[in-house]
């Protein structure tokens, strides 16, 4: 699994299953605004949280491109759902900075409910169609930046679902480590 560490926060990437991160606290759905069960990461969520969330979840939707809210994981294997809704690409504007956002709330919600560990799937880069590449950028971009102010999140788990993809992250993550 390639990582690095800043100010003691460990990010790691690793090909997996974002419903199966069972030695984390925290999971990130990339969600609908609705947040409903959907397809990709939302649908392997909500299917393995059970019914309790989707009813959790209701009173909390819609919610805004960019934004982010906590629930309870139900029956996941975790404490805690952060459900994220990323650009679609194309039409949400500007992009960059609503995935940005929805990386940086994130990381805020989970600081403020004393989260020690997080796993993110790379959201909006599925149905929402946005470039891997860019968004990976993003993704690491924010977490890097932000791991030097952390004092609760010790763990930041990037968790792809394709070799390719896992392959992308861990260049991007290479080439960071030259910049800091
Ligand atoms: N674990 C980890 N990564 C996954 C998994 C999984 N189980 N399944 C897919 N991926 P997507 P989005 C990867 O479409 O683009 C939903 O229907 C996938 O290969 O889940 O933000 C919602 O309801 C891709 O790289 O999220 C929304 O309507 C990445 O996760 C919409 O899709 C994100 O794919 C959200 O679209």
């Amino acid at each position: 699994m390639t990582h690095r560490t800043i100010n003691n926060v460990t990010i790691e990437c690793t090909l997996g299953d974002i419903a199966s991160q069972a030695d984390m606290d925290a999971v990130v759905n990339a969600a609908n605004a609705q947040l409903r069960p959907g397809g990709g990461v939302a649908g392997a969520i909500h299917r393995a949280a059970g019914p309790g969330l989707d009813e959790e979840c209701r009173s909390l939707a819609p919610i805004k491109p960019g934004q982010a809210v906590i629930t309870s994981a139900h029956n996941l294997p975790n404490k805690y759902v952060i459900h994220c809704l990323g650009p679609v690409y194309g039409v949400d504007e500007p992009a960059d900075e609503l995935l940005a956002g929805c990386y940086r709330r994130a990381l805020q919600l989970a600081e403020q409910n004393g989260i020690e560990s997080i796993a993110f799937p790379a959201i909006s880069t599925g149905v929402f169609g946005y470039p891997l590449e860019a968004a990976t950028r993003i993704a690491l971009g924010v977490m890097t930046a932000a791991a030097q102010k952390l004092t609760q999140l010790k763990q930041i788990r990037c968790v792809l679902f394709q070799p390719s993809d896992l392959a992308v992250y861990n260049q991007v993550l290479d080439e960071l480590k030259g910049t800091r």
